[in-house]
């Protein structure tokens, strides 16, 4: 947690954009998360603070709510001190007085006071995503269950993404240590995984690091020999010399903010022939990506950066063939490059994207394209300094997809179907970096970590 002049500065901040909306009373209301039964009601989940509640609250009990009067910016937090009989298992815990204290805050009451503070006023709230939230949120404002996330404030929405999208100097702090701890997640496992071993060993490692840092994995890691399934989330595969691991992990600080990282690599000492054209092009596109990040500029353009590179690269090994421009512009490239370069991330490993995706990751009134590919673009509008983006472009062989297209005919006049077929078991790459948008360009966070092949080669003990 930081200090609390830093959650009253946040919530004042609030105040003044709402206030710049045009909105000058009514509540601003926060339910933190509560606890999530597994399969049964001791048997929870691991608890998660909502990250909008981590940002203007800090605090990460669950059970609790807050809220911020605009019109007497007063802010109130609603939460229940621990019974006599509750402390025998949780052990002492500071009182909710001061727990307010330590973020700030004016006001704390018992949380059954809370629908009796609503109670005929004007409720703004951010969209919900869990389901008792939802039912929380209903019962205080009054709306029907099925309509309350469409009740959610739009003013509100796009006041807190103006905020939490530009990170504090202290945040960027917070979010290199989880960058840190996420290199060390994958230095761990790229130096010991060895044919024969489950993919689950090195899930252990990956979340043994995490945990040895204070935190846990901001996201279920993807460690797999599959990496052309894109979220891949079975850990039963062996490895097998001559093939591939590719691992998607990241870890996330004990007060919430993440890393995300992915890294691609031989399960034996190198890559193959194939293999490392292939890598050096996912390299190369990551590189057009970065460099193609500054203030101002559409962070769709670092997508289509990477995407020509990898139409290049693929034209160059005989796979794709024709104008490359035309072929990046009609969706062909998608074949092999099927998401977004990248996303947003803080306090969310996706930033934000509980609130709505467009509303994050594109200009107001813009749509996303329906295009195969681009519609998985989640961030494309013009990035500012101190946005934290993840640079994740990637090349995968999807037999599946390769089929429908090849039996539609689609795109033929760019890909080279019959060369096609003797590389579609090479498996699935991606290497994912995370970027600070600086006043000039852009800055690689984390501490130096290498991902050339000569460097991932050395890992492997080549
Ligand atoms: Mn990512």
């Amino acid at each position: 947690m930081f200090e609390p002049s830093v959650y009253k500065a946040r919530r004042a901040a609030l105040i003044q954009k709402l206030a710049a909306m045009g909105i000058h009373d009514g509540v601003a209301l926060f339910p933190g998360n509560r606890e999530s039964p597994m399969n049964y009601a001791d048997n929870t989940y691991r608890f998660r603070q909502d990250s909008s509640f981590l940002y203007y609250f800090g605090l990460a009990e669950p059970g609790m709510a807050a809220a911020i009067d605009l019109a007497s910016e007063k802010s109130v937090l609603f939460a229940d001190d621990i019974s006599l009989d509750d402390m025998v298992w949780t052990g002492p815990k500071a009182s909710v007085r001061e727990q307010a204290d330590s973020a700030g805050i004016d006001a704390a009451e018992p949380l059954s006071t809370l629908s009796g503070f609503c109670a005929a006023k004007r409720m703004l709230y951010l969209p919900p995503y869990r389901m008792d939230i939802q039912a929380q949120l209903a019962e205080l404002t009054g709306v029907a269950l099925g309509a309350v996330p469409g009740g959610a404030s739009m003013e509100l929405i796009r006041a807190v993404i103006a905020m939490r999208e530009i990170k504090e100097d202290r945040e960027i702090e917070r979010i290199e240590r989880a960058v840190d701890c996420s290199i060390d997640m994958h230095l761990a496992v790229i130096t010991t995984a060895k044919p024969g071993m489950s993919e689950a060993q090195l899930m252990a490692l990956a979340y043994r690091e995490a945990l040895t840092g204070g935190g846990m994995p901001s996201f279920p890691p993807i460690a797999t020999t599959r990496g052309s399934v894109l979220h891949n989330h079975g850990y039963g595969n062996t490895l097998t010399d001559g093939g591939l691991f590719l691992l998607d992990a990241g870890a996330e600080t004990d007060d919430g903010y993440s890393g995300d990282l992915t890294s691609t690599f031989p399960i034996g000492r190198r890559y193959n022939d194939r293999q490392r054209a292939v890598y050096q092009i996912v390299l190369d596109a990551g590189r057009a990506a970065s460099q193609a990040i500054a203030p101002g500029v559409p962070y769709r353009q670092a997508h289509f950066a990477a995407a020509r590179v990898i139409a290049q690269g693929l034209k160059g090994l005989g796979l794709m063939k024709g104008d490359m421009e035309a072929a990046v512009a009609d969706g062909a490239h998608a074949l092999f490059f099927p998401h977004g370069v990248g996303h947003q991330m803080g306090l969310d490993v996706h930033d934000l994207e509980a609130l709505g995706e467009i509303h994050v990751g594109y200009p107001e009134g813009e749509h996303k394209s329906a295009q195969f590919g681009l519609k998985s673009l989640r961030m494309a509008k013009p990035v500012r300094a101190g946005m934290v983006l993840t640079v994740e472009p990637g090349i995968y062989f999807i037999e599946g997809l390769i089929d429908i297209w090849k039996r539609e005919g689609k795109f033929t006049q760019y890909i080279n179907y019959a060369e096609l077929e003797s590389w579609r078991a090479l498996g699935g790459f991606r290497n994912e970096e995370d970027w600070l948008v600086s006043q000039s360009g852009a800055r690689r966070l984390g501490k130096p970590f290498d991902k050339s092949i000569a460097a991932m080669e050395g890992y492997r003990g080549a």
